[in-house]
């Protein structure tokens, strides 16, 4: 008989297709989202899951699956997985790193060029029946090109962040846990400062460090008030990196020019003041999201699950000593 799998949202079907050859799946094609309960109660007969970041995968879920033995996160960030939790119960957690870079770099540069150059709010503008003719002073904007760009975490995709700097002529800082190999900024070509250097000095700082409890509001009021006075602060990254409330106080005085957000604290809820912003470009976490990068990420994920099923060693394995019993407890 074939392992039980669960693919907990939508995916593309050549995904379902493959997983398929080798186990019997439970799919959600009508992608309804599923709660604590629901996806406990649908993963309680389970060996496997493709899973994403709406799933919180924890202790208390795992207590009630005792059949499961690995859990695919369709993402890179993984801060969903409880992994400790997960190696005491001897699950394997897997992540999609490499897969998603540049199309999160791109995006990141959307959203750098789309506040800089105000391309939202003057499109919004147009559409609604308001523009009256070409003016000397509308919409005045920010240069991008020979601006200070501030990177904070220099790991795959700050590093294709960074390459792409390189066109617009800038000169490229960054802070990350520590000072990068030569051979990676000779690649890429930004200088390591600290982190109070890094925010005083940027003019654009953009956000790519994981979520963790160590990266929790790493931007907050006393990292807002060191920043340049018209910087720019870009967050593709994820929710809670920044404190939303505090964000929203920097723009509103003015001591920020603007921000361009993909992701937010408590998604798909946001805080309402952002949306009233005309400085603010808002996304629906979708950095990531280019027909090929998606289906890209949900093949490794399914790859993933396939390889932890069958050899026990799944390429992107995020926890390599599981080492409980199974039992979930
Ligand atoms: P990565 O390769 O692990 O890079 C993260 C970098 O941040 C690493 O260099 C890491 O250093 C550094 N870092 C960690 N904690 C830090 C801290 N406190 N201060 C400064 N630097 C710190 O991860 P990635 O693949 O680039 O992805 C980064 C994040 O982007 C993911 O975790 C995910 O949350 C987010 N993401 C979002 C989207 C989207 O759709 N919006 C898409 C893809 C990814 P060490 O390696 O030394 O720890
Ligand atoms: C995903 C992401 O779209 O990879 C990540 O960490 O944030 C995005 O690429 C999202 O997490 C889907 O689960």
């Amino acid at each position: 008989m074939k392992p039980k799998v669960l693919v907990t949202r939508e995916v593309f079907d050549d995904v379902l297709v493959y997983l398929s050859l080798y186990f019997e799946v439970q799919s959600n094609q009508a992608d309804i989202p599923m709660d604590a309960d629901t996806l406990a109660a649908r993963l309680s007969d389970k060996q496997g899951a493709v899973i994403t970041l709406s799933d919180r995968i924890d202790g208390k879920l795992l207590a009630r699956c005792p059949d499961l033995k690995a859990v695919c996160n369709v993402a890179v960030g993984f801060n969903n997985i409880d992994l400790t939790a997960c190696s005491r119960a001897g699950i394997m957690a897997t992540n999609t790193p490499g897969v998603l870079d540049d199309s999160t770099a791109d995006f990141t540069w959307a959203l750098i060029l789309a506040t800089a150059r105000r391309v939202v709010e003057s499109d919004t503008h147009l559409r609604s029946g308001l523009w009256k003719g070409w003016y000397l002073k509308q919409f005045l904007g920010a240069d991008v090109h020979h601006a200070t760009l501030g990177i904070l975490g220099l790991g795959r995709i700050g590093r294709k962040v960074a390459r792409r700097a390189s066109g617009f002529d800038m000169t490229v800082l960054y802070h990350s846990t520590r000072q990068a190999d030569p051979d990676v900024e000779l690649a890429c070509n930004p200088t390591f400062v600290s982190k109070d250097e890094l925010l005083a000095r940027a003019d654009i700082l953009t956000i790519h460090v994981p979520y963790a409890p160590s990266t929790h509001h790493i931007i907050g009021s006393p990292e807002l008030a060191m920043m340049k006075p018209g910087a720019i602060l870009i967050n593709a990254a994820r929710g809670g990196v920044v404190d939303d409330a505090a964000l929203v106080l920097a723009l509103t005085s003015g001591r920020l020019a603007g921000a361009g957000l993909d992701v937010f604290e408590n998604e798909p809820a946001l805080n309402p003041a952002l949306v009233g912003m005309k400085n603010v470009v808002l996304t629906p976490h979708i950095a990531s999201s280019s027909a090929a990068t998606r289906h890209a990420m949900a093949m490794l994920a399914a790859r993933n699950l396939v390889a932890a099923l069958t050899t026990g060693k799944p390429p992107n394995l995020l926890n390599p000593e599981p080492s409980g019993d199974g039992s979930g407890q």
